[in-house]
């Protein structure tokens, strides 16, 4: 029979959308089991036109799985996967825990599928989602220039941060909207907003926050960190020049970063725009003098990542500028993890 699949967090914001991509993708999985924290255990959920029940996470939710996803804080899967691991299933991840560990892969389908089966603790690690919508593009780039450095800034969606960042922007532009004043110097935005702040450290309606994640040595962000090591990780390049910069906008769900990207050769926009039509995974939004640009309000909801306002730098004949969108829970989490997935069933239909 198909392997059978188990869904950790399937009631947040990113476990939604997995259902939706369980019903929709080709079906390759028997039984689906739907896990979540005691909270959430009970409720049902709708996945391939079937209403099933969402178990408790326990020790015993995995026995019988071949293959669990995790779509949980970093400390749930820290202590879960290992606990899945060990009732039989291989765990693919969507938390940091794992990300940097040198003996579990960092997986993303269009660039390292073969990195799959190298995984000693049976664990595989899904990108952040800031990461995994700029690196689809990236990649084939890479691939063809030889990439040497990158400076980044990111524009994330609220739903990074889950239903809560969600819910916290919609109140907020709930309260601030009808008051025509706000954002001049007479119309103090943070008195409007009040004091409920949500997953954020300031206001995000009217404004763009210049943080996400949590605070590290020398004054980067986690978000930050990440951008640079797992693209170093995904890429194979360890010695990659990385700055970034990660700043939350008012925007639902649709991550987006400007690149700068230097490579060991001279580029070409053309040549690069050519590279990109043929990429896995890759939308090509390219012409600013009919006004299209790939932007979250067209991205959200679709595959792909989409590129565009691709240049070669004016002042370094081996640097492209570039923008990527995509969606963060889509492209960004649960598609990822599903690709990955289903690579672990090919593999599981063909050894069994
Ligand atoms: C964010 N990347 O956007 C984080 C969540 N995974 O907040």
């Amino acid at each position: 029979g198909l392997p059978s699949l188990a869904v950790v967090g399937a009631t947040g914001a990113v476990g939604s959308v997995m259902c939706e991509l369980l019903s929709s993708r080709k079906n390759v999985w028997g039984e689906i089991r739907l896990v979540a924290s005691k909270r959430s255990a009970g409720r049902r959920l709708t996945v391939r036109g079937d209403e099933l029940p969402v178990h408790e996470l326990t020790p015993e939710a995995f026995d019988g799985i071949d293959v669990a996803m995790f779509d949980v804080p970093d400390d749930v899967s820290a202590e879960w996967a290992p606990i899945a691991v060990g009732r039989g299933a291989i765990a693919v991840d969507n938390s940091a825990a794992f990300r940097i560990d040198p003996d579990v892969p960092l997986v993303v389908p269009e660039i390292n599928p073969e990195q799959v089966r190298n995984r000693p603790k049976g664990i595989i690690a899904n990108p952040n989602c800031t990461t995994l919508t700029m690196i689809v593009a990236l990649a084939p780039l890479h691939r063809e220039y030889g990439l040497k450095e990158l400076v980044l800034a990111s524009y994330q969606a609220v739903s990074g941060a889950g239903q809560d960042g969600v819910d916290t922007l919609l109140d907020q532009l709930s309260r601030v909207s009808g008051d025509r004043t706000l954002g001049s110097r007479s119309g103090n935005v943070r008195r409007a907003v009040g004091d409920d702040l949500g997953p954020f450290p300031a206001p995000l309606a009217l404004n763009v926050v210049p943080w996400a994640g949590s605070l590290r040595e020398g004054g980067w962000s986690s978000e930050e960190l990440k951008l640079r090591n797992e693209s170093r990780k995904i890429l194979g390049l360890p010695d990659l020049k990385v700055s970034a910069t990660c700043v939350r906008v008012p925007v639902v769900t649709g991550h987006s970063v400007a690149v700068h990207a230097v490579f060991g050769i001279e580029v070409d926009a053309e040549g690069a725009r050519e590279v990109l039509r043929h990429a896995p995974g890759v939308i090509l939004v390219d012409d600013p003098a009919a006004g299209e640009f790939p932007m979250p309000i067209d991205a959200v909801g679709t595959d792909p990542s989409w590129v565009g306002r691709i240049r070669r730098s004016v002042d370094d004949p081996r640097a492209l500028d570039f923008f990527v969108t995509g969606d963060n829970l889509r492209k960004g989490a649960a598609l990822n993890t599903a690709q990955i997935a289903e690579l672990l069933s090919k593999e599981l239909r063909t050894a069994g």
